[in-house]
């Protein structure tokens, strides 16, 4: 099957060229960028070859225009176009310096790092990356395989996903239903049924296991495995091995799987697109064959390089990754020392081969966040603060961690982001020790920014400290989580490696990062598509926004074994603020908490806070010891709190 090719080749599926300088766009830039990014989170989705995407741009932003999603992600466009310019304005300066005889210490470290990364090129494994095809919709054909042909999408308001017949008329994943509605007039919406989806999942992880017991879950559909212990014990090429697994897939859970085979999982991931549906293909194990794979790669093909990340890139001038390497003495100032390296290592199509269960991946960080309507009352700020450190302590408890740092993260309605962090005295995770640690950092924000306007909150522990028993020293004190590449105590180029030896890549956070970017976006088309739309919230949505559009595939294992560990469900649970007990009902529980929190007296206590962090402590210690126990439920109506566990 052919090369997978998303119509880039049209002006508007192109990122277009920002405004060089001002910090307001034009409006005809911003048009045109305004229209690549309607174009959505999944514009690089395979069986879309021959789609036309610059009509589908058109009819996107006539379907959408004046509307509340339309005039969201303007903003966000424009935003985003304002940052380009500033980029480009750092960028002008480098050249400035450059042309002066400046920069040639960024490009020494440049070629140093890049010779570091080859010495430890590992060309001998044989990784592999499978992703089910158009899974949710393959699911669903096994129940009515009378839709086989005809063009259908999963999910109702947004798509999770659609069958190829659906995809040939430009519909795809994280698109609004009413707009796909208008490319493909005849599609078929079926609801989701995420039980069904799992069972599945799991039916295909029991064949995988056969050929690498070791092998990883990275999503609901798509799993690592390293095949070259079975390799070479059936004395079997890579490529039949696959085909063996695939066929076997096929014969035992009747839905088909695309691979990819390469040396590393980075190259896997982009393989496995490559003859999708139903196909394989395999990247030779040498290094100039990498290389010149590499060197034509569109960005956005790589995992890790989202919407943002691509038109940044492109902005100065990386379009694919072999354009990476001439402008790699600007990438550190640019965007960072981390993404330095993670676009060194892009370039050089590196990445790692250790493959192993995602439970065993060392933990960084442990948080929550969440999005919701636009927020600047500072007593609803400070309520909302509360509530996220609560989430955390249930996290923190659960995960069997403390943090010795704490990071608050907000969104502005302007879509920026802005993180603080402090390191309290002692490692903390209750719920009142977050909250107080946090809350300067909150009233230092809103002092920066008066009137500051928020769509997002969240908070994080790093630097973990694990509370498990047997996680302790001989000395009694906790043992430290391994070392991360560029990790934020250490700003240098060195290849890292973790405690077991295993090089580390800085790979990881660019993937959630791009994930997380994915999942925000459909939620906030979910949210918007709802609106417009005026439908009832039904299981089915509900359950969408659940399992965060389909990408939390972690935090459902997670949840999964919470639940093992909950049962049986406690019929009442006792309030926190009031202790009178409540009937087990997650909305109506949060909805009675949020009454509480709300009362005049509670009021009065964050008024305190707000004053000063010392008195925040005094008058929140006395908060019912039953606190760290408590039970929180699910996002209210009014207020989505789509939490995640991420793990950047
Ligand atoms: P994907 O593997 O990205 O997509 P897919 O399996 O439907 O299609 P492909 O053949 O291109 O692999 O995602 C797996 C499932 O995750 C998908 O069937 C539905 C769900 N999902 C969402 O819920 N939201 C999304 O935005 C995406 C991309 C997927
Ligand atoms: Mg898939």
């Amino acid at each position: 099957m052919a090369e997978d090719d998303t119509g880039t080749k049209e002006d508007t599926a192109t990122p277009p060229r920002p405004a060089e300088t001002a910090e307001q766009p034009p409006t005809s830039t911003q048009h045109k960028t305004l229209k690549y990014s309607l174009l959505g989170p999944s514009l690089t989705k395979s069986g879309q070859d021959g789609v036309d995407q610059k009509k589908v741009a058109d009819i996107i932003y006539n379907a959408s225009k004046g509307s509340k999603f339309f005039n969201n992600e303007e903003s966000r466009d424009k935003s985003l176009t304002v940052k380009i310019a500033r980029i480009l304005a750092k960028k002008r300066e480098l050249e400035r310096i450059e042309a002066q005889g400046g920069l040639k210490s960024e490009q020494k470290k440049a070629d140093e790092y890049i010779a570091e990364l080859e010495y430890g090129r590992d060309l001998s494994q044989a990784v592999v990356h499978v992703d089910c095809d158009a899974f949710y919709a393959a699911v669903e054909e096994l129940d009515r395989p009378e839709l086989k042909d005809l063009p259908f999408a999963v999910g109702i308001g947004v798509l999770t996903t659609c069958n190829y017949a659906a995809r040939k008329f430009g519909c795809r994943s994280g698109m609004a239903g009413f707009v796909a509605d208008k490319l493909c007039p005849q599609l078929i919406h079926l609801p989701l049924n995420f039980d069904k989806y799992t069972a599945k999942a799991k039916e295909v992880r029991a064949v995988l296991e056969q050929y690498d017991p070791r092998f990883e879950s990275a999503s609901i559909d798509e799993a690592y495995l390293n095949i070259t212990k079975y390799c070479e014990e059936h004395d079997m090429q890579p490529e039949d091995a696959v085909a063996q697994m695939r066929e076997q897939v096929f014969r035992e859970c009747s839905i088909t799987i695309s691979a990819g085979i390469a040396a590393n999982a980075k190259l896997a991931k982009i393989c496995s697109n490559k003859n999708k549906p139903n196909g394989q293909f395999r990247l030779a194990a040498d290094r100039a064959g990498v290389l010149a794979f590499m060197r034509d790669l569109p960005t956005r093909k790589v995992n890790g390089i989202g919407r943002v990340f691509e038109r940044e890139l492109d902005a100065i001038g990386i379009k694919t990754c072999g354009d990476i390497y001439p402008q790699r003495h600007y990438l550190s100032r640019l965007f960072g020392e981390k993404a330095f390296q993670f676009l060194m290592s892009v370039y050089l199509g590196l990445g790692r081969t250790d493959i192993r269960p995602a439970e065993e991946f060392e933990r960084k960080s442990v948080g929550t966040e969440s999005t919701f309507h636009d927020m600047s009352d500072p007593k609803e700020l400070r309520d909302k603060l509360r509530r996220t450190a609560d989430e955390l302590e249930k996290d923190l408890q659960r995960t069997e961690f403390k943090g010795r740092t704490l990071v608050l993260k907000i969104k502005l309605h302007t879509y920026e982001v802005f993180t603080r962090q402090v390191q309290p005295p002692k490692a903390v995770f209750t719920a009142d020790d977050l909250y107080h640690f946090a809350l300067p950092m909150l009233a230092k924000l809103e002092k920066e920014m008066p009137g500051m306007k928020l769509r997002l909150m969240g908070l994080r522990c790093t630097h973990l400290v694990s509370v498990k028993k047997g996680e302790v020293d001989f000395f009694g004190r906790a043992r430290q989580p391994a070392r991360r590449a560029g990790s934020e105590e250490g700003g240098s180029s060195k290849v890292d490696v973790d405690e077991h030896g295993w090089q580390v890549w800085p790979d990881e956070e660019f993937e959630d990062a791009a994930r997380q970017e994915r999942q925000e976006e459909a939620e906030e088309l979910e949210r918007l598509s709802q609106e417009m739309q005026n439908q009832d919230q039904d299981g089915t949505t509900a359950d969408y926004r659940r399992y965060a559009n389909g990408f939390a595939w972690r935090s459902y294992l997670e949840e999964e074994q919470q639940q093992k560990q909950q049962a049986p469900t406690p019929e009442q649970w006792t309030c926190p603020i009031c202790s009178i007990p409540q009937g087990a009902d997650e909305r109506a529980f949060n909805a009675h908490i949020d009454g509480c929190l709300s009362r005049q007296t509670i009021k009065e206590i964050v008024k305190t806070a707000d004053e000063s962090g010392e008195a925040a402590k005094r008058v929140l210690t006395p908060m019912p010891a039953n606190t760290a126990k408590r039970k929180r439920g699910r996002p209210s109506e009014t207020e989505k709190r789509a939490k995640k566990a991420f793990f950047a």
